[in-house]
């Protein structure tokens, strides 16, 4: 199999606007981020997402861009930028930045002039559809964000098209003109020096033609919207007139994509992307169709959904392996247990983390075991949460029906700012007002305390980390089941021709024992206890164990 840098990537999310904030407006910043560069680096990590920092007027923050090639005032300038670029690359650090082209803002100027006219030369960069005498609906398209997806424009007697927020016009694709702006875009910032891009959404970019209706049965949008028939066109298109004179990482957002969808997408020989972001480990916990929803993770649909994409991909294309972002929850909360077993599960979740195959990413505290935090309605942030609430309590349900899903699933849960200590705003900001609410377990669960305390959860991320360094074979190396036998316990194994590494995790608060041929031939490597003694062929694993082991 090639080798490359970005299959050995080890990436750092950072969402800026709660990380750091170094000028005291309550709003993480770049100079936040420089301040913590060393710490960055100290985790071991090779590679830094940055969610975006262009100009906007952060109707969905900073997904809604209004000038694509600016920083946004409440980051800091470009200098910044590019002091935050070359401190990171002084220490071997790589930046992705975050390409949101299926859409910009209705406040970047292509919009507020193409909504003039049908005559601005930017009209076309937008889907419109004609209101007519009805004003009806072109489709029943609908938004993510609840609602249709399609606004009025009364200058023009038109609706746009919005798969987001109305603040985000979807852009044409079908017009070159488009393709080219966002051809000049990634130059521009290529020539910076960056070094690739996280790709938002970008399976939705080609339309479906027709604009057909949405069929009754459809539970998911987002894979009603991929995949558009010059999706592949258009990506090949980007490759061949700029990825392909650059060194540099790609990795798309496709929600809806199949393991099949990622072979075209993602194949070494199709030059369109390297890797993407597949949101079926995100749908492990689903019950119903409802996105806000309490859920239940379910081991054995973790188990078939990782391997499955392997299977699929291994030795063609590329994978990623993610547990949470800016869009889902706290991993822990939702994966392990955020109370008793916070500490033991999320070192688990670590494990499982940076031992599967695919580029492993760590979000913004997930290496401290941050959690999920309580919010009440008025405390939301997130406009897809804040417009689910309204539409719902419209709708007749009460708070108290629709609280629940919201915090369990919500996005305000991720970006609760970073706890960095003990003190005021857990050391996030000096304000006296930050942008959302800190989650008021601060006081315990920060990095101060974690790196003061050798058993904390960050000291496991960094081991965990230096094994994937150590052992290439957790980058490269093919993935197996290991069955266990029981529905709470997820096992693998990882080899080549020189080595065989076995994953043990349990997924349970209970005690679990487990009978294994070969566990008395194998070297702990790596665990959240103490090493347990492998002399026999049977083990009973401790409340979210996690081993990694060396097949002698
Ligand atoms: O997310 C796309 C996406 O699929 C999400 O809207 C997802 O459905 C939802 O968040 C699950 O809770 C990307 C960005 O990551 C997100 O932050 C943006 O809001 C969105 O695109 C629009 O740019
Ligand atoms: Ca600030």
């Amino acid at each position: 199999m090639n080798k490359s840098w970005w299959k050995e990537a080890i990436v750092y999310q950072i969402y800026p606007r709660s990380f750091n904030d170094a000028n005291a407006d309550g709003i993480g910043d770049l100079r936040g981020i420089i301040d913590k560069i060393d710490y960055i680096a100290s985790l071991g990590i090779n590679t830094i997402w940055l969610n975006p920092v262009y100009e906007s007027p952060f109707d969905d923050m900073g997904y809604d861009i209004a000038d694509y090639k600016n920083i946004a005032s409440c980051f800091g300038s470009m200098a910044d930028f590019d002091e935050l670029l070359e401190k990171a690359h002084q220490r071997d650090i790589r930046i992705l930045m975050d390409l949101v082209v299926n859409h910009c803002s209705d406040e970047h100027h292509w919009f507020t002039e193409a909504k003039q006219s049908k005559q601005s030369p930017y009209h076309d960069y937008f889907v419109w559809r004609d209101a007519g005498e009805s004003r009806e609906h072109p489709n029943n398209w609908i938004s993510f964000f609840s609602g249709p997806a399609w606004e009025y424009n009364p200058q023009t007697d038109e609706y746009y098209l919005h798969y987001f927020s109305k603040k985000q016009p979807d852009l044409n694709w079908e017009n070159p003109n488009v393709r080219e702006e966002v051809q000049g875009i990634m130059e521009f910032w290529l020539a910076k020096g960056v070094d690739g891009f996280r790709m938002d959404v970008i399976g939705l970019i080609s339309k479906p033609p027709g604009l057909p209706d949405i069929p009754e049965d459809t539970h998911d949008i987002g894979a009603f919207y991929n995949n558009g028939p010059r999706l592949h066109e258009f990506l090949q298109d980007i490759h061949a007139k700029v990825l392909s004179r650059y060194d540099c990482m790609t990795v798309g957002e496709c929600p809806g994509a199949t393991a099949e969808d990622a072979l075209l997408l993602c194949g070494e020989d199709r030059r369109e992307l390297q890797t993407l972001f597949h949101f079926e480990a995100m749908d492990v916990d689903k019950r119903s169709a409802e996105h806000y929803e309490v859920g239940k993770v379910s081991v054995p649909k973790l188990r078939e959904v990782m391997q499955k994409w392997h299977d699929t991909l291994y030795g063609k294309s590329w994978n990623s392996a993610y547990l949470m972002n800016h869009d889902q929850p706290r991993s822990v909360s939702r994966f392990g247990d955020d109370d008793r077993y916070r500490i033991e599960s999320a070192k688990m979740l670590a494990t499982f983390q940076l031992t599967q195959w695919g580029t492993p990413y760590i979000y913004q505290g997930e290496e401290i075991g941050m959690t999920n935090c309580h919010f009440e309605p008025q405390e939301f942030r997130d406009i897809q949460m804040i417009n689910y609430y309204r539409e719902q309590r419209e709708l007749g349900k009460s708070k108290e029906e629709l609280l629940p899903g919201l915090l369990y699933k919500g996005r305000d849960n991720s970006r609760t700012p970073m706890q960095w200590d003990s003190s005021k705003n857990a050391g996030f900001s000096s304000s006296d007002n930050t942008w959302i609410k800190i989650n008021p377990n601060y006081p315990a669960i920060n990095v101060d305390a974690a790196e003061r305390d050798p058993e904390s959860i960050l000291h496991y991320y960094r081991s965990a980390i230096a094994l994937r360094k150590a052992h290439p074979i957790l980058t490269y190396g093919r993935q197996e089941l290991i069955e266990l036998g029981d529905d709470a316990l997820y096992g693998y194994l990882r080899k080549d021709e020189q080595e065989e590494l076995w994953v043990i995790l349990s997924f349970d608060a209970g005690e679990k024992p487990i009978r294994l041929k070969g566990l008395n031939q194998c070297q702990p490597l790596l665990g959240n206890y103490p090493a347990p003694s492998l002399k026999e062929e049977q083990l009973t694993l401790r409340p979210y164990e996690a081993l990694v082991l060396k097949r002698h």
